[in-house]
C-alpha cells in the first residue's frame, strides 16, 4: 500500500476537519495556533504534498521554490490575494479557495457593519458604558438614514450582490454599483442594482460598501481623492482586504469629518490598526470576523478540506482557483 501523502494543516481548525484529514492523510498540524515566521512555514512545508491555508499564510515564488514536493495549497477562505497564482502556475501547484459557502453570512456581516457604522452603535455603546449617559437629549448619537438611502457597492462579485439584495429588498434602499465588468441585466434585476462609473458612486453614495478583491490595481482604490469625491455625510464600509483603503489617509477624514463615519473589518498589515484609527470615535472596528459564524466557518473549513482530499486523493479538486494545473 502506499504511505498517505503528508500535508501540513498550517493554522488551528475544527478538531473535526483535522481528523477527516488524517483519514487520508500523514498531518502534521498547528493546532497550538502557534505564529510561525515564513521560514517555519518553509522549514514545515519540506516533503509535505499539500498545505491547508488561511489568508494569512504567503505562498509565493520563494516559498514554492524552497518547498518543491508541495502539489496543492487549500486556502480556508474565499479571497486569495496570499497566493501568487501565476507563480503557483509556473510550479504545477494548484490552488484551491472556498467560494460561495461563505456568501450570504458575509454579507450579513457587511450589513451588520453598515448598520452599526450609520446608526453609531459603537460609539453610543461605548459612551453608555462609560457612564456618560445622565439624560436623553433630541440629537444624541443622530446618525444617517439607512432605509430609503442610496446604497453604492465597489466590486460586484457575489457577496456585493449578497448586499444588494439585502439593501435593494429589505431597506428600500437605491443601489449603484462599480464592478470591473457589468452584471447580467438578469443580476442586475435581481439585486435592483444599476451600473455607475467609479466616480459618481463616490459622489451619490450615502453608505458605500467595499466587496471587491485586493491586487495591484485595488491597492489604495479608496485614498484621500477618493474620500474627497464623497458626500461628507457618507459612511464607509470595508469588508473586503486590508490595503483598498488607505487607513491613514480615512483616519484623517473621519478626524476632520470629511464623511461621517465608517466601519471597517479588514485593516492594512493587519492584526495591526493603523493607531490613529484607534483614536478616532466615528469608526466601528471589528477583527477580520465577517465570515465568523459557526456553521459558515465549518462549511469553509470543509471545503478546504474537500479541495485537499479531492485532489491528492481523487486527482479532482472542488474549487481549483489554477485549473490550468489540471491539465
Ligand atoms: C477569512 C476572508 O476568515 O474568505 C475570506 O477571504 O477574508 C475570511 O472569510 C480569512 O481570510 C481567513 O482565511
Amino acid at each position: 500500500m502506499n504511505p498517505k501523502p503528508r500535508i501540513l494543516v498550517a493554522r488551528a481548525v475544527f478538531p473535526e476537519t483535522l481528523a477527516r484529514l488524517e483519514q487520508h492523510f500523514e498531518v502534521e498540524h498547528n493546532q497550538a495556533d502557534a505564529a510561525w515566521s515564513r521560514q517555519d512555514l518553509v522549514a514545515r512545508l519540506q516533503g509535505k504534498a499539500g498545505a491547508f491555508t488561511t489568508g494569512t499564510e504567503r505562498i509565493d515564488a520563494d516559498v514554492l521554490a524552497a518547498c518543491t514536493d508541495l502539489k496543492v495549497c487549500a486556502n480556508m477562505a474565499v479571497g486569495y490575494n496570499n497566493f501568487d497564482l501565476p507563480a503557483m502556475s509556473a510550479r504545477k501547484v494548484l490552488g484551491t479557495n472556498t467560494p460561495d459557502v461563505l456568501t450570504e453570512t458575509t454579507a450579513d456581516f457587511g450589513f451588520a457593519l453598515l448598520m452599526a457604522t450609520a446608526r453609531r452603535i459603537a460609539e453610543s455603546e461605548h459612551y453608555l458604558r462609560a457612564g456618560k449617559w445622565t439624560k436623553w437629549s433630541f440629537d444624541m448619537f443622530a446618525g444617517a438614514e439607512v432605509h430609503g438611502s442610496t446604497l453604492g457597492i465597489l466590486g460586484m462579485g457575489r457577496i456585493g450582490q449578497g448586499i444588494a439584495r439585502r439593501g435593494a429588498h429589505g431597506f428600500g434602499m437605491n443601489v449603484i454599483y462599480h464592478n470591473r465588468s457589468r452584471l447580467t441585466p438578469e443580476l442586475e434585476v435581481a439585486c435592483k442594482a444599476r451600473y455607475v462609473g467609479k466616480e459618481e458612486l463616490l459622489r451619490t453614495a450615502d453608505h458605500l460598501v467595499l466587496v471587491l478583491p485586493y491586487s495591484a490595481e485595488s491597492h489604495h482604490a479608496i485614498g484621500s481623492a477618493e474620500l474627497a469625491q464623497m458626500k461628507p455625510t457618507a459612511t464607509l464600509v470595508n469588508i473586503a482586504r486590508g490595503g483598498i483603503v488607505d487607513d491613514a489617509a480615512l483616519a484623517q477624514a473621519l478626524r476632520e469629518q470629511r464623511i461621517a463615519a465608517a466601519g471597517l473589518d479588514v485593516f492594512e498589515g493587519e492584526p495591526k490598526v493603523h493607531p490613529d484609527l484607534l483614536t478616532v470615535p466615528n469608526v466601528v472596528l471589528t477583527p477580520h470576523i465577517a465570515s465568523a459564524t459557526v456553521r459558515t466557518r465549518r462549511a469553509m473549513a470543509d471545503l478546504a478540506a474537500d479541495n485537499l482530499i479531492g485532489f491528492l486523493v481523487h486527482g479532482k479538486p472542488v474549487t481549483p482557483l489554477n485549473p490550468d494545473v489540471l491539465a
